[in-house]
């Protein structure tokens, strides 16, 4: 089956008992016992529920996985792959990461006897040299948020397979629809389902897809005994914001592109990332591992804050807001907002700064959003004009 029809069936049969063909919110914390061990395969909803078991199924298929598992939110999925280590255990981390991913990691994990090095994962050189005997864990981010780098799944892969250590890919920012990491040797692929995967902005979710059994079977025990679930509601929400992925995914595509392009002609625009670009260093590495280019586009503008403060207060349809991967247009100040919790020093060392922005690129009429740019970008011009 295609892309898009496994959005819309994978794991869901229209309901046994009424023929309904959305899956039920199965609100329900509990499930009746025929007898003593004898039941139709649910006993607690923290164990499984089965609108979230469809929701599971689901997600595994988009990403090419024999096993999916969802969770409260991404972070809660990105906690839950910890339960793969131990104290004594070292990861490598790609340092442009979520600025709660970096949390967790940097001031959470730590203090339980795993050690984290930051690195730049777009160099394969840089990874190898920092592997370490007890190295057991690659996480990256690609495209990484904010600055939409991208490292190479199919090499860094194949270079932490020769070495025993298991490959993460956040895969949040492309998405299913434009990229699998399984498929290119990774061996665990997380989302926060609160972004594309949703797609609405109405629900926080997560989730993990591997084909590994054993990795299964550990962050399987891990869900239940750690409990970070989501409740039937949410998963509901997220299976049917899944449905329209392939739709809404090119819709943000297309625009982004439209956005980059107008962002890279603004003369107070420093630098725009974006990997749909030419002028993206890893545009070609793009082209090979995705399928399209996303709808993040990220932008430094002349200014530093004060540009970047008066450009979010001057647009009426992009809104300042945590977040991404909604119907709608949303700005972030990264250095504030999304990577607040990151160290001054490496922030802006990584190319965080003041003058930053973040934005989500929504499925509006894209004239509607040029039409708002243009007009924020004139109130900036004429601003920073007065000052000089
Ligand atoms: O917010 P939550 O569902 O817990 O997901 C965490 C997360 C994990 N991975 C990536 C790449 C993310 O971007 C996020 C959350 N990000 C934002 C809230 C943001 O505005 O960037």
């Amino acid at each position: 089956m295609k892309f898009s029809t496994k959005a819309i069936h994978a794991g869901q049969e229209p309901d046994p008992a009424t023929g309904a063909i959305m899956t039920p919110i199965y609100q329900t914390s509990t499930f009746a016992q025929e007898s003593i061990g004898v039941h139709k395969g649910f006993e607690y909803a923290r164990t499984h529920n089965p609108t979230r078991q469809a929701l599971e199924k689901c997600l595994a298929s988009l990403e090419n996985g024999k096993y999916g598992l969802a969770f409260a939110s991404g972070m809660a999925a990105t906690s839950c792959c910890a339960n793969l280590l131990k104290a004594g255990d070292h990861v490598i981390v790609g340092e442009d990461v979520y600025g709660g991913t970096y949390r967790l990691f940097a001031k959470v994990l730590n203090k339980y006897g795993i050690e984290f090095t930051f690195i730049d994962s777009r160099d394969l050189n840089v990874v190898k040299k920092n592997i370490r005997p007890n190295t057991k864990m690659l996480w990256i981010e690609t495209p990484t948020n904010p600055l939409l780098r991208l490292a190479d799944i199919k090499a860094l892969s194949l270079e932490a397979k020769n070495h025993k250590i298991i490959t993460v890919v956040d895969n949040t920012f492309a998405s299913p629809y434009f990229q699998n990491p399984l498929d290119l040797g990774a061996d665990v692929v997380v989302h926060s389902t609160t972004k594309y995967i949703g797609g609405h902005s109405d629900v926080v979710g997560g989730a993990i897809v591997t084909n590994d059994d054993v990795i299964y079977e550990t962050l399987l025990f891990h869900q239940n005994a750690v409990g970070g679930v989501p409740g039937p509601m949410d998963c509901f929400l997220v299976l049917r914001g899944l449905k329209t992925l392939s739709l809404r995914a090119n819709a943000h595509a297309k625009n982004a592109q439209e956005v980059a392009r107008f962002l890279e002609n603004q003369k107070l625009v420093e630098k725009v990332y974006y990997p749909g670009l030419t002028s993206h260093p890893q545009h070609d590495l793009a082209k090979a591992q995705m399928r399209g280019f996303g709808g993040m586009v990220s932008f430094v503008l002349k200014g530093g804050f004060e540009a970047a403060n008066t450009l979010c207060q001057n647009t009426k349809i992009f809104t300042l807001a945590e977040s991404l991967g909604g119907i709608e247009s949303l700005i972030c100040h990264p250095s504030s907002m999304t990577h607040g919790s990151v160290p001054e020093s490496d922030r802006i060392e990584r190319g965080i700064v003041d003058g930053l922005l973040r934005f989500s690129v929504g499925i509006e009429d894209i004239d509607d959003l040029l039409e708002d740019l243009t007009t924020a970008f004139s109130v900036l011009d004429k601003k920073l004009k007065i000052k000089v």
